[in-house]
Protein backbone atom coordinates (compact mmCIF):
# COMPACT_ATOMS: atom_id res chain seq x y z
CA UNK A 1 0.00 0.00 0.00
CA UNK A 2 1.23 3.58 -1.01
CA UNK A 3 0.56 6.67 1.36
CA UNK A 4 0.21 9.04 -1.01
CA UNK A 5 0.57 13.09 0.43
CA UNK A 6 3.28 15.08 2.09
CA UNK A 7 5.55 15.06 5.09
CA UNK A 8 5.03 18.09 6.55
CA UNK A 9 1.15 17.94 6.68
CA UNK A 10 -0.67 17.47 10.01
CA UNK A 11 -2.59 14.72 8.44
CA UNK A 12 -0.43 12.90 6.55
CA UNK A 13 1.61 12.20 9.02
CA UNK A 14 -1.53 10.92 11.48
CA UNK A 15 -1.59 8.20 9.08
CA UNK A 16 2.01 7.89 9.03
CA UNK A 17 2.17 7.40 12.99
CA UNK A 18 -0.41 5.10 12.81
CA UNK A 19 0.92 2.52 10.25
CA UNK A 20 4.33 3.12 11.99
CA UNK A 21 2.67 2.49 15.30
CA UNK A 22 1.34 -0.36 13.89
CA UNK A 23 4.10 -2.19 11.72
CA UNK A 24 2.31 -2.26 8.68
CA UNK A 25 4.45 -2.31 5.57
CA UNK A 26 3.76 0.58 2.97
CA UNK A 27 5.17 3.12 0.35
CA UNK A 28 4.77 6.90 0.36
CA UNK A 29 4.99 9.20 -2.86
CA UNK A 30 5.35 12.92 -2.07
CA UNK A 31 4.30 13.78 -5.55
CA UNK A 32 0.58 13.56 -4.38
CA UNK A 33 0.41 16.95 -2.95
CA UNK A 34 -3.81 18.54 -3.08
CA UNK A 35 -4.71 19.45 -6.66
CA UNK A 36 -7.63 19.55 -9.08
CA UNK A 37 -7.01 17.95 -11.62
CA UNK A 38 -8.82 15.42 -13.78
CA UNK A 39 -6.32 12.60 -12.64
CA UNK A 40 -6.24 13.57 -8.99
CA UNK A 41 -9.84 14.13 -8.45
CA UNK A 42 -10.03 10.26 -9.68
CA UNK A 43 -8.32 9.36 -6.34
CA UNK A 44 -8.97 11.80 -3.89
CA UNK A 45 -12.17 13.14 -5.07
CA UNK A 46 -11.54 16.32 -3.09
CA UNK A 47 -8.19 17.29 -4.30
CA UNK A 48 -6.71 16.50 -1.19
CA UNK A 49 -3.85 14.59 0.96
CA UNK A 50 -3.31 12.43 2.02
CA UNK A 51 -4.98 9.13 0.98
CA UNK A 52 -4.21 5.90 0.79
CA UNK A 53 -3.46 3.61 -2.72
CA UNK A 54 -4.13 0.30 -1.58
CA UNK A 55 -2.46 -2.68 -3.94
CA UNK A 56 -5.39 -2.93 -6.11
CA UNK A 57 -5.32 0.57 -7.60
CA UNK A 58 -8.07 1.17 -5.37
CA UNK A 59 -7.86 4.60 -3.30
CA UNK A 60 -9.25 5.57 0.40
CA UNK A 61 -9.61 9.71 1.23
CA UNK A 62 -9.65 11.42 4.88
CA UNK A 63 -7.17 10.24 7.33
CA UNK A 64 -9.10 9.55 10.24
CA UNK A 65 -11.68 6.95 8.01
CA UNK A 66 -8.19 5.56 6.80
CA UNK A 67 -6.52 4.97 10.06
CA UNK A 68 -9.50 3.13 11.79
CA UNK A 69 -9.43 1.09 8.77
CA UNK A 70 -5.63 0.27 8.76
CA UNK A 71 -7.41 -0.62 12.48
CA UNK A 72 -9.49 -2.36 11.09
CA UNK A 73 -8.09 -4.53 8.40
CA UNK A 74 -4.90 -5.10 10.46
CA UNK A 75 -5.80 -6.08 13.79
CA UNK A 76 -1.98 -6.42 15.40
CA UNK A 77 -1.12 -3.61 17.81
CA UNK A 78 -4.42 -2.30 17.95
CA UNK A 79 -5.18 1.65 18.20
CA UNK A 80 -8.41 1.36 19.09
CA UNK A 81 -9.62 -0.04 22.80
CA UNK A 82 -11.87 -2.67 22.44
CA UNK A 83 -14.96 -1.54 24.69
CA UNK A 84 -17.57 0.20 22.71
CA UNK A 85 -17.48 3.33 24.58
CA UNK A 86 -13.64 3.52 25.11
CA UNK A 87 -13.06 3.31 21.45
CA UNK A 88 -15.76 5.99 21.03
CA UNK A 89 -14.16 8.21 23.27
CA UNK A 90 -10.86 8.00 21.21
CA UNK A 91 -13.13 8.99 18.37
CA UNK A 92 -14.72 11.63 20.45
CA UNK A 93 -11.06 13.02 21.40
CA UNK A 94 -9.86 13.12 17.80
CA UNK A 95 -13.43 15.01 16.59
CA UNK A 96 -12.27 17.29 19.17
CA UNK A 97 -8.78 18.06 18.13
CA UNK A 98 -9.54 18.17 14.64
CA UNK A 99 -13.08 19.95 14.64
CA UNK A 100 -12.60 22.20 17.43
CA UNK A 101 -8.63 23.69 17.47
CA UNK A 102 -7.32 22.29 14.30
CA UNK A 103 -9.61 23.39 11.81
CA UNK A 104 -9.98 27.13 13.65
CA UNK A 105 -6.39 27.20 14.01
CA UNK A 106 -5.70 26.65 10.45
CA UNK A 107 -8.04 29.83 9.63
CA UNK A 108 -4.63 31.68 11.16
CA UNK A 109 -1.98 29.82 9.55
CA UNK A 110 -1.53 32.54 6.33
CA UNK A 111 -1.00 34.95 8.33
CA UNK A 112 0.98 33.58 11.41
CA UNK A 113 2.86 31.35 8.84
CA UNK A 114 3.00 33.05 5.42
CA UNK A 115 2.69 36.40 6.56
CA UNK A 116 -0.42 37.38 4.96
CA UNK A 117 -2.58 40.04 5.71
CA UNK A 118 -4.39 39.66 8.63
CA UNK A 119 -7.90 39.58 8.96
CA UNK A 120 -9.05 41.55 12.38
CA UNK A 121 -12.26 39.97 12.74
CA UNK A 122 -11.01 36.29 11.67
CA UNK A 123 -8.57 36.14 14.49
CA UNK A 124 -11.18 37.38 16.85
CA UNK A 125 -13.60 34.51 16.30
CA UNK A 126 -10.82 31.99 16.30
CA UNK A 127 -9.79 33.07 19.62
CA UNK A 128 -12.96 32.83 20.38
CA UNK A 129 -13.44 29.27 19.10
CA UNK A 130 -10.35 28.13 20.35
CA UNK A 131 -10.90 29.04 24.10
CA UNK A 132 -14.34 26.81 23.70
CA UNK A 133 -11.87 24.04 22.11
CA UNK A 134 -9.82 24.20 24.09
CA UNK A 135 -11.18 24.44 27.28
CA UNK A 136 -13.59 20.74 25.77
CA UNK A 137 -10.24 19.16 25.36
CA UNK A 138 -9.32 19.94 29.12
CA UNK A 139 -12.62 18.52 30.29
CA UNK A 140 -11.73 15.03 27.71
CA UNK A 141 -8.10 13.76 28.31
CA UNK A 142 -6.56 11.58 30.11
CA UNK A 143 -3.20 11.45 30.50
CA UNK A 144 -3.43 8.00 32.02
CA UNK A 145 -0.36 8.33 30.54
CA UNK A 146 -1.98 8.53 27.29
CA UNK A 147 -4.45 10.94 25.76
CA UNK A 148 -7.01 9.20 25.96
CA UNK A 149 -6.38 6.57 28.90
CA UNK A 150 -3.73 3.97 29.52
CA UNK A 151 -3.08 2.72 25.90
CA UNK A 152 -1.96 4.74 23.14
CA UNK A 153 -4.85 5.18 20.71
CA UNK A 154 -5.45 7.37 17.59
CA UNK A 155 -6.08 10.13 19.56
CA UNK A 156 -2.57 10.09 20.66
CA UNK A 157 -1.41 9.98 16.69
CA UNK A 158 -4.01 12.97 16.26
CA UNK A 159 -2.47 15.00 19.39
CA UNK A 160 0.80 14.38 18.29
CA UNK A 161 0.71 16.38 15.24
CA UNK A 162 -1.84 18.70 15.53
CA UNK A 163 -1.64 20.18 19.01
CA UNK A 164 2.15 21.34 18.08
CA UNK A 165 0.64 23.21 15.14
CA UNK A 166 -2.17 25.05 17.52
CA UNK A 167 0.51 25.92 20.00
CA UNK A 168 2.69 27.38 17.96
CA UNK A 169 -0.09 29.24 15.76
CA UNK A 170 -1.89 30.42 18.78
CA UNK A 171 2.18 32.01 20.09
CA UNK A 172 3.12 33.36 17.34
CA UNK A 173 -0.58 34.73 16.26
CA UNK A 174 -1.68 35.38 19.96
CA UNK A 175 1.32 35.43 22.01
CA UNK A 176 0.04 33.09 24.17
CA UNK A 177 -0.13 29.31 23.40
CA UNK A 178 -3.75 28.78 24.10
CA UNK A 179 -3.13 24.82 25.09
CA UNK A 180 -1.72 26.41 28.19
CA UNK A 181 -5.42 26.30 29.75
CA UNK A 182 -5.05 21.94 29.47
CA UNK A 183 -4.21 20.63 32.80
CA UNK A 184 -1.59 17.84 31.80
CA UNK A 185 -0.46 18.87 28.06
CA UNK A 186 3.05 21.03 29.53
CA UNK A 187 5.16 18.72 26.61
CA UNK A 188 7.15 16.38 28.44
CA UNK A 189 10.99 16.07 27.27
CA UNK A 190 11.23 13.22 24.66
CA UNK A 191 13.79 11.04 27.58
CA UNK A 192 10.39 10.93 29.27
CA UNK A 193 7.51 10.45 26.80
CA UNK A 194 9.99 7.44 25.64
CA UNK A 195 10.84 6.44 29.32
CA UNK A 196 6.45 6.64 29.20
CA UNK A 197 6.66 4.61 26.24
CA UNK A 198 3.93 7.80 24.98
CA UNK A 199 6.11 9.11 22.13
CA UNK A 200 4.47 7.92 19.20
CA UNK A 201 6.37 6.53 16.27
CA UNK A 202 8.77 4.96 18.23
CA UNK A 203 6.93 1.45 19.29
CA UNK A 204 5.68 0.38 21.98
CA UNK A 205 6.66 -0.49 25.55
CA UNK A 206 7.30 -4.21 26.16
CA UNK A 207 4.03 -4.51 28.40
CA UNK A 208 4.73 -1.46 29.95
CA UNK A 209 2.24 1.93 29.17
CA UNK A 210 -0.26 -0.29 26.66
CA UNK A 211 -1.05 -1.98 30.09
CA UNK A 212 -2.13 -5.12 30.33
CA UNK A 213 -5.53 -4.13 30.25
CA UNK A 214 -6.26 -6.54 26.91
N1 LIG B 1 -10.06 16.13 6.67
C1 LIG B 1 -8.91 15.87 5.84
C2 LIG B 1 -8.00 17.06 5.87
C3 LIG B 1 -6.82 16.90 4.92
C4 LIG B 1 -6.32 18.25 4.45
O1 LIG B 1 -6.97 19.30 4.67
N2 LIG B 1 -5.21 18.21 3.77
C5 LIG B 1 -4.64 19.43 3.26
C6 LIG B 1 -3.12 19.33 3.29
S1 LIG B 1 -2.59 19.36 5.00
C7 LIG B 1 -5.09 19.62 1.82
O2 LIG B 1 -5.20 18.67 1.09
N3 LIG B 1 -5.35 20.88 1.45
C8 LIG B 1 -5.71 21.24 0.10
C9 LIG B 1 -7.20 21.48 -0.08
O3 LIG B 1 -7.93 21.56 0.91
O4 LIG B 1 -7.62 21.59 -1.22
C10 LIG B 1 -8.20 14.61 6.37
O5 LIG B 1 -8.37 14.31 7.56
O6 LIG B 1 -7.53 13.91 5.59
Amino acid sequence: MKLCGFRISNYHDKVRLALLEKGIEHEEDATCTPRQTDEFLTRSPRGKSPFLELDDGRCLTESQAICEYLDEAYPAQPLLPRDPLRRARVRELVAHMELYLELPARRTYGFVFFGRPVDEAVKQAVEKDLARGVRALGALTKFDPCIAGPELTLADCAAFVHLPLVSLATRLGYGRDALEDVPGLVPLPRDARQAAGVCPGEGRPKGGARGGAE
